[in-house]
C-alpha cells in the first residue's frame, strides 16, 4: 500500500509512555522524560553494538583477537564500559534522577544538584558479557523505583522489594533491538526502526504462555549442583529411616537435579521439553516470554546465591514475568519479595509460564 510507506500514525514508545501516563492526573512527566533518556542510551548502545562488530571484522588499530572495542573521542573503550558511561551519562542528564545503581560500578553514584530528580535507577548496561565478541545477543535491563524523599535520597531507596519498582524493562541487542517494557500494567514490547530511529510497538501486551515447551539452564555448571545421586538416594533412605527423629534436609540444589531430568525423561507420558541456553540473560528471557518455558539460575556449589544480581537482573525480569501472567521464585519465595542488602547482591532464580513455575516451587515445597 502506498499509504503504508509513511506511517507517521505509529505508536512509538514515547508516545505509548505519554499516553500511559496521562492516565495518571498527577504526572508531570518526569517520568517520560527519564524514559526517553534511557531510550537514547539503548539506541547508543545499540549502535556501539553494531558497529563494534564491523570494527572486529576490519581489524580496528591492527589487532586481532582482541575484545570488541569502540572508538569513543579519542580512544578505544571495551562496550560494557562505553555503555555504562552512555547510561550514567543519560540519566544523570534527564534531570530526573537521584541514586543509580550500575553493574559496572562498585558504588551507587548520587546525582547532585541541580540534576537530581525522583526516580532511581538500577541497571545493568551490557548484561552477557561472554557473548559480546561473538555477536550473540546481548541486551541492557534496568529497573526504576521512586525515591522517599529526593532530599535525602539514601541507598536504602534501592535496597527495597522488587515489588516496589515502578518499572522495568530490558532492551535485546540481536537480530534486530527490541526494548521490552513494563510500568505495571502489563508488558509492551517496542522494536526499533533503525531508518526512523524510533522504537515502535510490535509486541503489545505480551501474554507468557501458561506452560512451556522449552527449559533454559547451564546445564554445565550440574555437577556443582550437589554431589552424585548416590548421596541422595542415601540421605533420602538415611531419612526414611530417621524421619522422625531428624529434621535432616536435603541439599535444594537435588532439586534442580531432578527437575531437569524430569525436563529430559518425563515419566508422565508427556513429551520431553527443548533446552534453549545462551547465556544472556536478556535473550534467554526474552525467548521465554514470548514462547513460554523457564528459566533457571539455581544455587550451586560454586555460588551459594546463584550468578545472577537481585537489583538489576533478578528483580527487572521477575517483575516483566509476573506482568505477562508468569511467576518468579528464588527457591524460597517470590523473587520480588526479597529484600536486598547490598546493592550488589546475587540470589537464585527460577522464572517463566506459571505452570512451570508452579513445578519447581512445588518441588521445594515438598522438601520443606
Ligand atoms: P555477566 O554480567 O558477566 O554478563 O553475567 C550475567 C550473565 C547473564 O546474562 C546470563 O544469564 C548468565 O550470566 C550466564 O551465566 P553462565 O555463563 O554461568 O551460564
Ligand atoms: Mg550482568
Amino acid at each position: 500500500h502506498a499509504a503504508d510507506a509513511h506511517r507517521t500514525d505509529l505508536m512509538t514508545i514515547t508516545r505509548f509512555v505519554l499516553n500511559e501516563q496521562s492516565k495518571y492526573p498527577e504526572s508531570r512527566g518526569d517520568f517520560t522524560i527519564l524514559l526517553n533518556h534511557i531510550v537514547l542510551g539503548c539506541k547508543f548502545v545499540c549502535s556501539a553494538v553494531n558497529k563494534a562488530g564491523l570494527a572486529k571484522l576490519i581489524g580496528l588499530a591492527g589487532e586481532t583477537n582482541v575484545q570488541a572495542r569502540i572508538w569513543a573521542g579519542e580512544e578505544q573503550k571495551k562496550l560494557d564500559v562505553l555503555s555504562n558511561e552512555v547510561f550514567i551519562k543519560a540519566l544523570v542528564s534527564s534531570g530526573r534522577t537521584c541514586v543509580l545503581v550500575s553493574e559496572e560500578d562498585e558504588e551507587a553514584t548520587f546525582v547532585e544538584q541541580p540534576k537530581r530528580g525522583r526516580y532511581c535507577v538500577v541497571f545493568d548496561p551490557l548484561d552477557g558479557s561472554s557473548n559480546i565478541d561473538c555477536g550473540v545477543s546481548i541486551g541492557t535491563i534496568f529497573g526504576i523505583y521512586m525515591v522517599n524523599d529526593s532530599h535525602e535520597p539514601t541507598l536504602d531507596d534501592v535496597l527495597q522489594p522488587g515489588k516496589n519498582m515502578l518499572a522495568a524493562g530490558y532492551c535485546m541487542y540481536g537480530s534486530s533491538c527490541t526494548l521490552v517494557l513494563s510500568t505495571g500494567e502489563g508488558v509492551n514490547g517496542f522494536t526499533l526502526d533503525p531508518s526512523l530511529g524510533e522504537f515502535i510497538l510490535t509486541h503489545p501486551d505480551i501474554k507468557i504462555p501458561k506452560k512451556g515447551k522449552i527449559y533454559s539452564v547451564n546445564e554445565g555448571n550440574a555437577k556443582n549442583w550437589d554431589g552424585p545421586t548416590a548421596k541422595y538416594v542415601l540421605i533420602s533412605f538415611s531419612r526414611a529411616l530417621f524421619s522422625a527423629f531428624t529434621s535432616m534436609q536435603l541439599p535444594h540444589s537435588f532439586l534442580e537435579l531432578r527437575y531437569v531430568e524430569k525436563c529430559k525423561f518425563p515419566k508422565d507420558g508427556s513429551s520431553s521439553k527443548s533446552l534453549r541456553y545462551i547465556g544472556s540473560m536478556v535473550a534467554d528471557v526474552h525467548r521465554t516470554l514470548l514462547y513460554g518455558g523457564i528459566f533457571l539460575y539455581p544455587a550451586d556449589k560454586k555460588s551459594p546465591n546463584g550468578k545472577l544480581r537481585v537489583l538489576y537482573e533478578v528483580f527487572p525480569m521477575s517483575f516483566l514475568m509476573e506482568q505477562a501472567g508468569g511467576q518468579a521464585f528464588t527457591g524460597k519465595q517470590r523473587a520480588l519479595d526479597l529484600v536486598p542488602n547490598k546493592i550488589h547482591e546475587r540470589s537464585p532464580i527460577f522464572l517463566g509460564s506459571y505452570d512451570d513455575v508452579e513445578e519447581i516451587k512445588a518441588l521445594y515445597a515438598a522438601e520443606e
